[in-house]
Protein backbone atom coordinates (compact mmCIF):
# COMPACT_ATOMS: atom_id res chain seq x y z
CA UNK A 1 0.00 0.00 0.00
CA UNK A 2 1.80 3.28 -1.24
CA UNK A 3 -0.93 5.41 -0.32
CA UNK A 4 -0.57 7.89 2.46
CA UNK A 5 -2.64 9.06 5.10
CA UNK A 6 -6.16 10.11 4.44
CA UNK A 7 -6.57 13.39 5.64
CA UNK A 8 -10.18 14.26 4.56
CA UNK A 9 -13.63 11.88 3.86
CA UNK A 10 -13.40 11.34 0.45
CA UNK A 11 -9.78 9.81 0.45
CA UNK A 12 -11.09 7.66 3.85
CA UNK A 13 -13.66 6.27 1.28
CA UNK A 14 -11.11 5.35 -1.20
CA UNK A 15 -8.89 3.80 1.18
CA UNK A 16 -11.27 1.33 2.00
CA UNK A 17 -13.02 0.20 -1.02
CA UNK A 18 -9.21 -0.34 -2.46
CA UNK A 19 -8.24 -2.54 0.88
CA UNK A 20 -11.43 -4.57 1.14
CA UNK A 21 -11.35 -8.02 0.11
CA UNK A 22 -14.78 -9.09 -2.08
CA UNK A 23 -15.62 -11.10 -5.12
CA UNK A 24 -14.74 -8.39 -8.11
CA UNK A 25 -11.03 -8.13 -6.37
CA UNK A 26 -9.74 -11.24 -7.51
CA UNK A 27 -7.24 -12.31 -10.23
CA UNK A 28 -7.30 -15.17 -12.38
CA UNK A 29 -6.26 -17.29 -9.79
CA UNK A 30 -8.83 -16.50 -7.14
CA UNK A 31 -6.33 -14.36 -5.45
CA UNK A 32 -7.67 -11.24 -3.88
CA UNK A 33 -5.71 -8.55 -5.32
CA UNK A 34 -6.37 -5.16 -3.57
CA UNK A 35 -4.97 -2.81 -5.94
CA UNK A 36 -7.54 -4.21 -9.08
CA UNK A 37 -10.47 -2.05 -8.38
CA UNK A 38 -8.72 0.94 -7.15
CA UNK A 39 -11.52 4.15 -7.90
CA UNK A 40 -9.65 7.03 -9.91
CA UNK A 41 -12.64 9.73 -9.28
CA UNK A 42 -15.22 10.16 -7.34
CA UNK A 43 -17.28 12.66 -7.53
CA UNK A 44 -17.18 14.51 -3.72
CA UNK A 45 -20.62 13.97 -2.41
CA UNK A 46 -20.99 18.02 -1.08
CA UNK A 47 -24.43 19.62 -2.03
CA UNK A 48 -25.91 23.00 -1.44
CA UNK A 49 -28.38 22.96 0.78
CA UNK A 50 -32.02 23.99 -0.42
CA UNK A 51 -32.98 27.55 0.58
CA UNK A 52 -36.94 29.07 1.58
CA UNK A 53 -38.14 32.02 2.28
CA UNK A 54 -40.01 33.40 5.41
CA UNK A 55 -43.02 35.30 4.18
CA UNK A 56 -45.02 37.19 6.02
CA UNK A 57 -48.73 37.38 5.84
CA UNK A 58 -51.16 40.66 6.06
CA UNK A 59 -54.13 40.33 8.12
CA UNK A 60 -56.37 43.23 9.39
CA UNK A 61 -55.88 42.94 13.34
CA UNK A 62 -52.46 42.60 13.95
CA UNK A 63 -51.08 46.60 14.73
CA UNK A 64 -48.09 47.84 12.19
CA UNK A 65 -45.96 48.45 15.80
CA UNK A 66 -45.85 44.64 16.67
CA UNK A 67 -44.95 43.87 13.01
CA UNK A 68 -42.32 45.91 12.81
CA UNK A 69 -40.91 45.24 16.21
CA UNK A 70 -41.30 41.16 15.18
CA UNK A 71 -39.00 41.78 12.16
CA UNK A 72 -36.55 43.81 13.66
CA UNK A 73 -36.41 41.34 16.76
CA UNK A 74 -36.60 37.94 14.58
CA UNK A 75 -35.24 39.11 11.52
CA UNK A 76 -31.88 41.19 12.56
CA UNK A 77 -33.64 43.99 10.67
CA UNK A 78 -33.24 48.09 11.85
CA UNK A 79 -36.75 50.08 12.25
CA UNK A 80 -36.11 51.42 8.85
CA UNK A 81 -36.10 48.01 7.05
CA UNK A 82 -38.47 46.89 8.88
CA UNK A 83 -40.75 49.46 8.14
CA UNK A 84 -40.40 48.89 4.85
CA UNK A 85 -40.99 45.25 4.44
CA UNK A 86 -44.46 45.67 7.18
CA UNK A 87 -45.70 48.36 4.61
CA UNK A 88 -44.97 46.13 1.51
CA UNK A 89 -46.73 43.23 3.25
CA UNK A 90 -49.72 45.51 4.80
CA UNK A 91 -50.05 46.57 0.60
CA UNK A 92 -49.08 43.52 -1.00
CA UNK A 93 -50.55 40.70 1.53
CA UNK A 94 -47.10 38.93 1.99
CA UNK A 95 -43.80 39.87 1.75
CA UNK A 96 -40.20 37.94 2.71
CA UNK A 97 -38.72 38.27 6.17
CA UNK A 98 -35.27 36.31 4.62
CA UNK A 99 -34.08 32.93 3.07
CA UNK A 100 -32.33 30.10 5.26
CA UNK A 101 -31.91 26.68 5.25
CA UNK A 102 -34.42 25.06 6.67
CA UNK A 103 -33.93 24.73 10.06
CA UNK A 104 -33.76 28.24 10.15
CA UNK A 105 -36.61 29.32 8.43
CA UNK A 106 -38.33 26.66 10.96
CA UNK A 107 -36.98 27.99 13.62
CA UNK A 108 -37.92 31.75 12.93
CA UNK A 109 -41.38 30.49 11.52
CA UNK A 110 -42.12 28.82 14.94
CA UNK A 111 -40.38 32.11 16.91
CA UNK A 112 -42.98 34.32 14.97
CA UNK A 113 -46.05 32.44 15.29
CA UNK A 114 -45.61 31.60 18.97
CA UNK A 115 -44.74 35.45 20.00
CA UNK A 116 -47.83 36.54 17.98
CA UNK A 117 -49.79 34.08 19.82
CA UNK A 118 -48.52 35.07 22.77
CA UNK A 119 -49.56 38.29 22.42
CA UNK A 120 -52.83 37.19 20.67
CA UNK A 121 -52.28 38.64 17.46
CA UNK A 122 -54.06 36.70 14.38
CA UNK A 123 -50.26 36.99 12.48
CA UNK A 124 -49.09 34.66 10.15
CA UNK A 125 -45.79 33.37 8.82
CA UNK A 126 -44.61 30.80 7.01
CA UNK A 127 -41.57 29.24 4.73
CA UNK A 128 -41.57 28.09 1.10
CA UNK A 129 -38.94 26.33 -0.85
CA UNK A 130 -37.20 28.57 -3.52
N1 LIG B 1 -52.62 45.24 8.05
C1 LIG B 1 -52.22 45.47 9.42
C2 LIG B 1 -52.88 46.74 9.93
O1 LIG B 1 -53.38 47.52 9.13
C3 LIG B 1 -50.71 45.60 9.58
C4 LIG B 1 -49.99 44.35 9.22
C5 LIG B 1 -48.84 44.42 8.42
C6 LIG B 1 -50.41 43.11 9.67
C7 LIG B 1 -48.14 43.27 8.10
C8 LIG B 1 -49.71 41.96 9.37
O2 LIG B 1 -47.87 40.93 8.27
C9 LIG B 1 -48.58 42.05 8.58
N2 LIG B 1 -52.87 46.95 11.24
Amino acid sequence: MTQSMPNNRYQKHLLKVSMGPNDDDRDNNGNDDNDTNVIVKVKPKVKKPSLYRVLLLNDDFTPMEFVVEVLARFFQMNLEQATQVMLHVHQNGVGECGVYTYEVAETKVTQVMDHARKNQHPLQCVMEKK
